[in-house]
């Protein structure tokens, strides 16, 4: 059989994908075919270029046309924020797989939504999943791993952050990522929902609540011309940002242990940094999405002298999806997890299983989300994030 995909949208996460979908047949031994059927976009030279691009055998503007298509089995979202719910109800209605791109929606009402379609989808043997793929890094299976087998003891604290500086420069045009009702929320949603869900990958702890404060820096910018070349609001002069630019929040997990986040378009410097650190009463983990392919551990039950974070090469064959590409010390990249996200999807589909992480997932990083923002709405204070009295799982 073959898995006809359509891919809707084709921006950055669109490219990602489409690296995804054409590597993942050619580099593991997936139990059905992949067909890159269609890419869809509003803008039809565009879609036409992207689709010639990422060699997809055809390109339409209609989303809904294609997602009625029967010779389409798997849709994957990657449009804004304020388009997954739409599109996803429709595809889980006509049958079709689904992959949606973080975060899973702008709301947790629209969420919720997603949820309870993609489980009454699950009962007519329809799979969706949510793409967090940093998951799909071999070294943070690898560190969900260590911390499951005990090996650093107790979690007692989390440190996580993501930062980046692509809007230091005010003169950045006023793209979607920066209004609300394209993208929901600014910072929070785009890259602190990674962090929210890696520690509770990692831990295997829900984030039960939360106290935070964000932050707008540069509060208005210049509408982008017609020829600019990021999607968003295209004009002449200066429009509002309307999200924010910087979160900061503590979170309490399920055991009681505080994890610290930071999420930020604003870290000088720092183009995609991304930092997740895990104490616990026997060690630490320390992983660093700009060192991908290591893990530091700290094992406090070592000798004196060789005592120190030393760095875990994850490369052996051991490690998931590693025995596919390399031989040992060749490094993975970037680019890797939306492979690795292509070819589980593609398994659940074919096995009839959930794929992880499910949708009811995706919604707990959007309870925590929208409780961060309550909670820098009423200063600061602590705010539940519902996730002991929702467990759909
Ligand atoms: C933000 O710039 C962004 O593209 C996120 O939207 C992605 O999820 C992340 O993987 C890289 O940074």
């Amino acid at each position: 059989m073959t898995l006809r995909v359509a891919l809707i949208g084709h921006g950055f996460m669109g490219a990602a994908h489409s690296v995804g979908w054409r590597q993942a047949p050619a580099v593991f031994d997936l139990p059905d075919d992949v067909e890159m059927a269609v890419i869809v976009g509003r803008n039809g030279p565009a879609v036409t270029s992207a689709a010639a691009k990422w060699g997809w055998a055809e390109a339409a503007t209609d989303w809904r046309e294609v997602v009625a298509r029967d010779d389409i089995d798997i849709v994957d979202i990657v449009t804004p924020g304020d388009s997954h719910a739409e599109i996803t109800l429709a595809a889980l209605a006509a049958g079709k797989h689904v992959l949606c791109e973080k975060p899973l929606a702008n709301s947790v009402d629209e969420a919720e939504r997603m949820a309870e379609a993609a489980r009454e989808a699950a009962g007519r043997g329809v799979v969706a999943t949510v793409g967090f793929t940093y998951r799909r890094v071999p070294a943070v299976t690898l560190l969900r791993d260590l911390i499951a087998a005990g090996r650093i003891g107790t979690v007692q604290q989390v440190r996580a952050a993501y930062r980046q500086d692509w809007l230091v420069d005010p003169e950045m045009p006023l793209a979607w990522r920066l209004q609300k009702e394209h993208a929901g929320s600014g910072a929070l949603g785009d890259i602190g929902a990674h962090i929210i869900d890696m520690t509770q990958f990692v831990t295997g702890q829900r984030i039960e609540s939360v106290s935070g404060v964000v932050d707008t820096i540069v509060k208005r910018r210049p509408l982008q011309g017609s020829g600019s070349g990021l999607s968003g609001t295209a004009g002449e002069g200066f429009g509002d940002v309307t999200v924010d630019d910087v979160a900061l929040f503590a979170g309490r997990l399920e055991s009681g242990a505080l994890a610290s986040f930071e999420a930020t378009r604003f870290a000088t410097g720092r183009k995609n940094s991304l930092t997740l650190e895990i104490s616990g009463d026997k060690g630490a983990l320390a992983f660093d999405l700009e060192q991908l392919n290591s893990l530091r551990y700290y094992d406090r039950g070592a000798d004196a002298e060789v005592q120190g974070f030393t760095d875990i090469l994850v490369t052996e064959p051991v490690h998931p999806y590693v025995s596919a590409w390399w031989p040992a010390g060749h490094m993975l990249g970037y680019e890797h997890g939306f492979v690795h996200q292509a070819k589980d999807f593609v398994e659940a589909v074919v096995a009839g299983v959930a794929a992880h992480p499910t949708f009811d997932e995706g919604l707990a990083v959007q309870r925590v989300l929208d409780a961060v923002e309550t909670s820098a709405a009423e200063d600061s204070r602590w705010v539940r994030t519902g996730a002991a009295a929702h467990e759909e799982e």
